[in-house]
């Protein structure tokens, strides 16, 4: 962030800021000018910036209320917010009148601002869309309110030892959040065990009573998002759990510390840690109360909001649109139902009415092993009314069906909410189905799938209930803060405007492709953002790449059907090649990954320690006279993603076809000029519709075509190496140990299995991959031509705006907006 802003800012305004931080220095923090660390100017900073915030959002929140509007609520068990300091400053406004007052105290801000720890309450995509989302609806202008859980320890720092990933506990509370306000006023009480009792009131009518067994306390804590100009602040409200402090004095009176203190800690857990899994190790305890935990406070307050404002519960979806961020929150069907029969005293029809029309569900996997399901003995035992419930709700749905003369088996067993086959489970995706009036997929192919699908008899039995809104990225933070000389080049070219709506401007940067000098700009400044990487890379990795090399990036979570092995494979035939010829002059490429693999995902973190293999012995190999190298950076995260994605020149995006629901990273990326390697899955389709296929680099096996190989289950990969000498030498390679010389076997298992079943088509796609690659290479060496098209990435990507998602969300599913 070192451009000049085009007029200076006012002083008047840029004094007033400087006595701000002076006084938040002074009377918050507590520390005199003079002995302030770094640290105690980010707080005193963060602090005179929430200042600002506030004034807008009690504005923001009076007008809500005052005008009766009706509010979106998104429950989502993940937002991936990142930093906040230069996405609330820049969108106040407030970003130069800052950095010249902190310029006056000689304090400078791009130091001071990468000392606020990510706050990484999520695993990746769908937190991270999560946090786009809460900017976009503040952007917007809609009341919106995200819940979630406060956790105190978000997703684990990843370290590589000897290669290695290791696990860290992540800490990014330790020197206080100072965006947040704590509610100590807001606190509900979440039930959890115990049992049901009946009885029949004075009108002969069946009320059920759930004698809740453990009283845990959900505490809110509220962080003000700001949207685009400050237009809106919205509030982000995460619960943190406590015990019952009632409950806890009583025991601890009676003598019994320990037994006190131990429950305290049980309370607490619930809200310790973020599941760091993105599909397995579903179906734990631990993850039902955490979901339940943040549901039931949410419903609660929001409820009680309602009745403040409107009086009666039955007027709910006029006033509120809840969207369930997967099936994590479903939960919510059944709480929403116990709240409005058992306690608001609706009957079971009006309070099914309300339900549907409140819940909008959105899903984003088709993963089998992702799909939530709950043993329905855990069930009974933690949440026993909401199994009666769910029950309940299974048999009327059934007989409904039934009514409607469909009596069919399979089909009866597909759309029940019961699935009968491995011990008796909860679906909770046939749930969330059930109970919503909206049920959306992410992008167009994924929709479509989820049609064919896992919801095939759901959507057949309701043909109007799934719908697609595919993902976007909030440009404020993914161009404007990460890559702010590319977007003053941008608004040089395309006029102001372009700021407030780069989904209309942006495609006037078309019109500059063709210009050569624009190019040339262009180019440069990737350039500078490539030395500034090259610079992250030494200090990390103490390994020097060449910026004019070509930056081929993978980075995301590490999972086989995101194929960072099939890169890998690209990687080793590419250093092959090049030891076969090393008098030929290629085409310089520096191979970058990041990403962290669930713990207990035996085989992604191996593909971790083959990936950092390859690179020990790529990177040492002076044959190649350092025209290829690899670098795999640690700790990926949404900071190490701003660092890296405006300086790529390559984005891959290779799942196999039909398995990644859409991609965020890809728009990044094609929005900051990179081109894409990648298959026709997920947004990649709709990006190849908009940008066009001629610039992007398009490979591999469709989605249809996987499907119908593995119905033939011809799954071996024998056929793929019989046809390819260049596959069979990478493979050999490393099954013989090349790059394992210390344990020559490492990767035996690996690559045997591979060649037995291909489970994601690694092989069968692998010449095709090797050709788009030469492809690109061939490409890079046109300059012209590879320029021009970074340009047209960067003009076609508007619509990928979330601010179009969210106004189709919000005229479609949630009715508000015109
Ligand atoms: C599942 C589970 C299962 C239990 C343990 C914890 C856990 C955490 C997350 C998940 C679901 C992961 C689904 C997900 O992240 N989907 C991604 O969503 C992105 C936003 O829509 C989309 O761009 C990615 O393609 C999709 O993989």
């Amino acid at each position: 962030m070192s451009d000049a802003p085009a007029t200076p800012p006012d002083a008047a305004e840029v004094a007033a800021f400087r006595d701000k931080v002076l006084a938040k220095l002074t009377y918050s923090v507590g520390k005199d000018p003079e002995h302030a660390v770094d640290h105690d100017w980010f707080e005193a900073i963060a602090l005179a910036t929430r200042d600002h915030l506030v004034d807008r959002w009690m504005a923001h929140t009076r007008a809500t209320y005052a005008q009766q509007r009706k509010r979106v609520y998104y429950l989502s068990l993940e937002f991936l917010i990142g930093r906040l300091l230069l996405d609330s400053l820049s969108n106040l406004g407030l970003l130069d009148i800052a950095r010249s007052a902190l310029h006056d105290l000689d304090v400078d801000l791009e130091r001071i601002r990468t000392l606020e720890a990510d706050a990484a309450l999520g695993n990746g995509g769908l937190g991270r869309l999560a946090a786009c989302f809460m900017e976009s609806m503040a952007t917007l202008g809609l009341a919106a309110h995200g819940y979630g859980i406060r956790y105190e320890h978000g997703l684990f720092r990843q370290t590589i030892v000897d290669g290695r990933q290791m696990e860290q506990t992540e800490t990014w509370l330790d020197f206080g959040n100072p965006w947040e306000f704590e509610r100590p006023e807001t606190s509900y009480l979440i039930g959890f065990g115990g049992s049901v009792s009946s009885a029949t009131n004075s009108d002969g009518e069946v009320r059920q009573f759930w004698h809740w067994a453990e009283g845990i306390r959900a505490n809110a804590y509220d962080t003000p998002i700001a949207g685009w100009r400050g237009k809106a602040v919205n509030t982000l409200r995460l619960w943190r759990a406590r015990a019952e402090s009632d409950f806890h004095l009583e025991r601890f009176n009676a003598g019994d510390h320990i037994g006190a203190v131990a429950e305290e800690a049980r309370a607490e857990s619930i809200s310790r840690v973020l599941y760091p899994a993105d599909s397995t190790e579903a179906g734990q305890e631990l993850r039902l109360r955490q979901e339940y935990f943040f549901v039931s406070a949410s419903l609660q307050d929001l409820l009680r909001r309602h009745l403040k404002q409107h009086g009666e519960v039955e007027s709910l979806p006029q006033y509120a649109a809840i969207q369930l961020n997967d099936t994590h929150p479903a939960i919510a069907v059944a709480e929403l139902m116990r709240l409005l029969v058992d306690v608001h005293d609706l009957p079971w029809e009006r309070a099914w009415t309300t339900t549907v029309a409140t819940l909008a569900y959105t899903n984003h996997t088709l993963l089998p092993e992702a799909l939530e399901t709950w043993p329905v003995g855990l069930m009974e035992r933690l949440l026993p009314r909401h199994m009666q419930i769910i029950y309940l709700i299974n048999a009327y749905h059934i007989d409904a069906l039934r009514a409607r003369d469909l009596h069919d088996f399979d089909l009866l067993r597909a759309v029940s909410l019961i699935e009968e086959d491995n011990g008796r489970r909860v679906r909770m995706g046939n749930l969330a189905f059930l109970g919503s009036h909206s049920v959306n997929g992410v992008s167009g192919l994924h929709t479509e799938l989820m049609r064919s699908t896992v919801f095939s008899q759901l959507h057949a039995l309701y043909p109007e209930r799934i719908n697609n809104k595919t993902n976007g990225i909030t440009f404020r933070r993914w161009l404007y803060q990460t890559n702010p000389a590319l977007t003053a080049l941008l608004v040089e070219a395309a006029g102001p405007q372009l700021l407030d709506d780069p989904q209309q401007y942006l495609s006037a940067i078309e019109a500059f492709a063709n210009k050569a000098s624009f190019r040339k700009r262009f180019a440069a400044q990737r350039r500078q953002k490539k030395l500034e990487l090259a610079q992250l890379v030494e200090e990390r990795l103490a390994i020097s790449i060449n910026p004019d090399a070509l930056f081929d990036v993978h980075i995301k979570r590490i999972h086989e059907y995101k194929r960072q092995l099939l890169n890998l494979l690209h990687t080793v035939a590419l250093y092959q090649a090049m030891r076969a010829e090393p008098a030929t002059t290629w085409v310089p490429r520096v191979k970058i990954f990041a990403g962290k693999a669930a713990a207990s995902y035996h085989q992604a973190k191996l593909i971790i320690k083959l990936a950092n293999d390859i690179a020990r012995t790529i990177n040492a190999d002076p044959t190649l006279r350092g025209q290829l190298k690899l670098v795999f950076l640690p700790n990926y995260n949404v900071s190490l993603a701003e660092a890296i994605i405006p300086a790529a020149d390559l984005s891959e995006q290779i799942s196999t076809a039909g398995l990644e629901a859409s991609g965020t990273s890809n728009m990044k990326f094609a929005l900051n000029g990179a081109l894409t390697i990648g298959t026709l899955d997920g947004a990649n389709v709709e990006m190849a519709e908009r940008i066009g296929q001629e610039h992007m680099f398009i490979f591999g096996m469709t989605a249809a075509q996987v499907q119908a190989r593995k119905r033939a289950d011809a799954f071996s990969a024998q056929q793929s190496v019989a046809d390819s000498a260049r596959l069979h030498e990478v493979l050999q390679a490393i099954r013989n140990g090349v790059f394992s010389p210390d344990e020559p076997s490492r990767y035996t298992a690996l690559v045997d299995n591979l060649i037995a079943y291909d489970n994601f088509f690694v092989c069968a796609d692998f010449e095709a991959y090797w050709a788009a690659q030469q492809r690109v290479s061939d490409y890079w060496q046109t300059p012209d031509q590879w320029w021009r098209s970074a340009v047209l990435n960067t003009a076609r990507a508007g619509w990928f705006s979330s601010d179009r998602t969210i106004s189709e969300y919000a005229r479609e599913i949630w009715q508000v907006m015109d």
